[in-house]
């Protein structure tokens, strides 16, 4: 429904942020996704996450592929930047925009498609180099767009809707992105607000590759029996390690769960991440560890959510490359292009 335009006028009394904006501010245009497609709770979690950051929308840059995943962008945060790249190359666009001005938020919208089939090879480069961005898979195991087909994220074993069975091993982002160095990696659940929505604001400000596996059920192609994918299967196999509090470095730290069962972990910028352990066993922050208890409860069947791994304060891309500070659109004919002394003095470095 493209034609229906939301009205532009709000509501006066409606509550405003710490930087003036509503959460209508924060909405896009009406999404055109099927009713209760999965993608459009990630889409409200990342609207409400934005708003209770207080971040303003023209720092945001927006970057998806090719799919009904990648097509929300443009139902939240209509006033950010947007591009919509060639299938599976949302990484490296956003790899290239990030290089360029490093004082936005960058936002990646994919699908298990995008990242898992034609993007795999993308999607392991910016894990590895670690590029500062929130990394967001919108997973149903399904290309959703081009009705139905297994994605390669799909379950082995696991029923199409014509009875079709996969036979093909299934990839596991949550445990690549762990291997290729991700600095965070969590995976939630679009039918479980209350985790998504902390998760994303822990991920956006992490500096770092942040990346979260959200699965998304597919009401069109993929919610049937034999799915694993479907809301039913997620709901019986849902394993929380833990639920998360984030707290920015403005808000007054309160503690108000028993010691023991929490777990504060200092971001560089001075945020926490208070992790409230469900299973006393699970660390976040030792990677082996994080991923040898994933391969222990897929084993069992269980679908692992919450935080699953983070490392604070590790090095970015920028930080790697030792980038200008100050991002390049800014950098003004003197700094681009200092002289002959200059020149002459980094080709002596290279001699
Ligand atoms: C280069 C290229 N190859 C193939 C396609 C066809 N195509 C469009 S979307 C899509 C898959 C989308 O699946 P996914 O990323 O999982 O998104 P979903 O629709 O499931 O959210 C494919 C194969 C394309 N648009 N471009
Ligand atoms: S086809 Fe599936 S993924 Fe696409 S909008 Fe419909 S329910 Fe969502
Ligand atoms: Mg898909």
């Amino acid at each position: 429904m493209t034609y229906i335009a939301k009205p532009p006028l709000h509501h006066p009394a409606l509550a405003r942020n710490k930087v003036g904006y509503t959460r209508r501010d924060y909405e896009g245009k009406v999404s055109t996704l099927c009713a209760g497609c999965g993608h459009d709770s990630i889409s409200a979690a990342i609207i409400e996450a934005c708003w209770e950051m207080n971040i303003e929308p023209h720092r945001v840059a927006k970057l998806s592929g090719i799919g009904c995943s990648s097509k929300t962008p443009d139902y939240f945060l209509g006033a950010s930047h947007g591009f919509n790249t060639v299938h599976g190359r949302m990484p490296s666009v956003l790899t290239g925009a990030n290089l360029a001005n490093r004082d936005l938020l960058y936002l990646g919208v994919s699908g298990d498609g995008d990242s898992a089939s034609i993007g795999l090879g993308q999607f392991a480069h910016a894990m590895r180099r670690n590029v500062n961005m929130v990394y967001i898979v919108e997973n149903n195991g399904v290309y959703g767009l081009t009705k139905g087909q297994f994605s390669a994220t799909a379950d082995k074993g696991s029923k199409s809707k014509k009875g079709v069975v996969n036979a093909d091993s299934p990839v596991d982002l949550v445990g690549l992105a762990m291997q290729l160095g991700a600095s965070f990696v969590a995976r939630s659940f679009s039918g479980d607000k209350a985790q998504m929505v902390p998760l994303i604001k822990a991920a956006m400000e992490h500096g770092g590759a942040a990346f979260i596996d959200i699965i998304s059920p597919c009401v069109t192609f993929n919610n049937h029996p034999g799915s694993t994918r479907s809301y039913d299967w997620v709901r019986e196999h849902n394993e929380a390690v833990n639920r998360i509090d984030f707290i920015t470095p403005r808000d007054p730290i309160t503690a108000s769960i028993a010691p023991g069962e929490v777990v504060d972990v200092p971001q560089h910028d001075g945020s926490i991440l208070r992790l409230r352990k469900l299973h006393t066993d699970y660390d976040p922050t030792d990677r082996v560890a994080a991923m040898s208890y994933l391969h222990e409860r897929a084993a069992e069947g269980e679908l692992v959510t919450g935080l699953l791994y983070v490392e604070a304060g590790a090095d970015d891309l920028h930080t790697a490359q030792h980038t200008s500070r100050r991002p390049l659109n800014s950098l003004g004919r003197a700094d681009l292009c200092p002289g002959a002394a200059a020149l002459e003095k980094l080709n002596q470095a290279f001699r």
